[in-house]
């Protein structure tokens, strides 16, 4: 299913499908198979089924819900937002988490908190979820490839996440593991990445109030595709960034290996906000599609989310940490 030779950095940018393409795509696939429901059952394409919508009960408004949304940012569908992903844990192509991901078990999970803290140890879901308020927070969200949806997401702050591990003064940064399991996870039967996938913010970016951990979106639990249980949720970085399915977090004084950049660092550096200024060395930056419309739309600084962080990078080249 997944090509082994070629390099993740050739696929991410190259293989930009365009919606209108790719829903062409879903829609013959449909209908081939409602064409076929007349013909010998093993005739048929069979295709998943996937798992049932749950929702979330006491998810309170934020900050950044409905009201707080500008006009020209509309919501984008639940269909979209989760059978157009990245995870390449379940496969290089949008629709590929979609259709690999629905038995991926969620259930029972933990996560490690190691390193430069106070209080190291492992957390269940549960008890990372339980004194925290479940928070709707509708960000915008830009892909590294140029595209970008809004979404309703359902978390909690990282921030006070961290906070329950006590971090002390060598946490200058906090490194982010996703689950490494060949057996569940088609995809890391490739080197298509170095597995398992990595990422990691500096303390201020983790600490930033802006930053979650997504459990849920459109008010229900957040679907595997889209990163179950929890996955990093950071709006003014690019989508890369925002790891999925998370097992592992550290805290360290050295600054973080991430998978992307270690795929192409010339292409994907650490901080990887987002910067209309500043292109990828193979496409610009400046604009971008939003899922669902057919003109592209300026790219804002940080992702619209200026007045938020840009005091985070005071003093720094953005051309160089990009
Ligand atoms: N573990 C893991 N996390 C990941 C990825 C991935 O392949 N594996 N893809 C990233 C990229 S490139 C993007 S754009 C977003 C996509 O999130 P979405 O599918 O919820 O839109 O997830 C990010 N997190
Ligand atoms: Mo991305």
């Amino acid at each position: 299913m997944l090509i082994k030779h070629r390099k993740a950095s050739d696929v991410l940018g190259s293989e930009i499908t365009p919606k209108s393409v790719f829903d062409d795509r879903r829609r013959f696939l449909k209908t081939a198979a409602l064409a076929g429901a007349g013909l010998a059952a093993s005739a048929l394409p069979s295709l998943p089924a996937y798992a049932a919508r749950t929702k979330l009960d006491g998810v309170v408004k934020s900050k950044w819900s409905a009201e707080s949304l500008p006009e020209d940012d509309p919501i984008n569908s639940y269909e979209d937002a989760t059978s157009y992903n990245n995870f390449y844990e379940f496969g290089t192509a949008k629709g590929d988490p979609k259709d690999n991901a629905q038995d991926f078990k969620t259930s029972p999970w933990e996560i490690m908190v190691e390193g430069a803290c106070a209080k190291p140890g492992k957390i269940s879901f549960e008890d990372l979820i339980k004194p925290a308020t479940l928070e709707e927070r509708i960000y915008r969200f830009r892909c590294v490839e140029a595209w970008s949806m809004v979404i309703p997401w359902v978390g909690i702050s990282l921030g006070d996440v961290l906070k329950r591990f006590e971090p002390t003064s060598d946490a200058r940064y906090v490194y982010f593991e996703t689950l490494l399991d060949p057996e569940q996870m088609p995809g890391q039967r490739a080197p298509v990445l170095n597995w398992p996938y990595k990422e990691g913010l500096r303390i201020d970016e983790a600490m930033h109030p802006l930053s979650i951990l997504a459990v849920g979106m459109y008010g229900e639990v957040i679907p595997n595709q889209n990163g179950a249980p929890v996955r990093l949720m950071v709006p003014w970085k690019y989508g890369f960034k925002s790891i999925k399915s998370i097992v592992k977090i550290k805290f360290q004084k050295a600054m973080p290996p991430t998978s992307w950049n270690e795929a192409a660092a010339r292409e994907y550096g650490f901080y990887s906000n987002v910067n209309p200024m500043v292109s990828h060395p193979r496409w610009s930056q400046a604009s971008e599609r939003r899922i669902g419309e057919l003109f592209k739309r300026k790219t804002l600084m940080f992702n619209g989310y200026e007045e938020e962080v840009a005091s985070l990078y005071e003093g720094m080249d953005l051309r160089k940490w990009y």
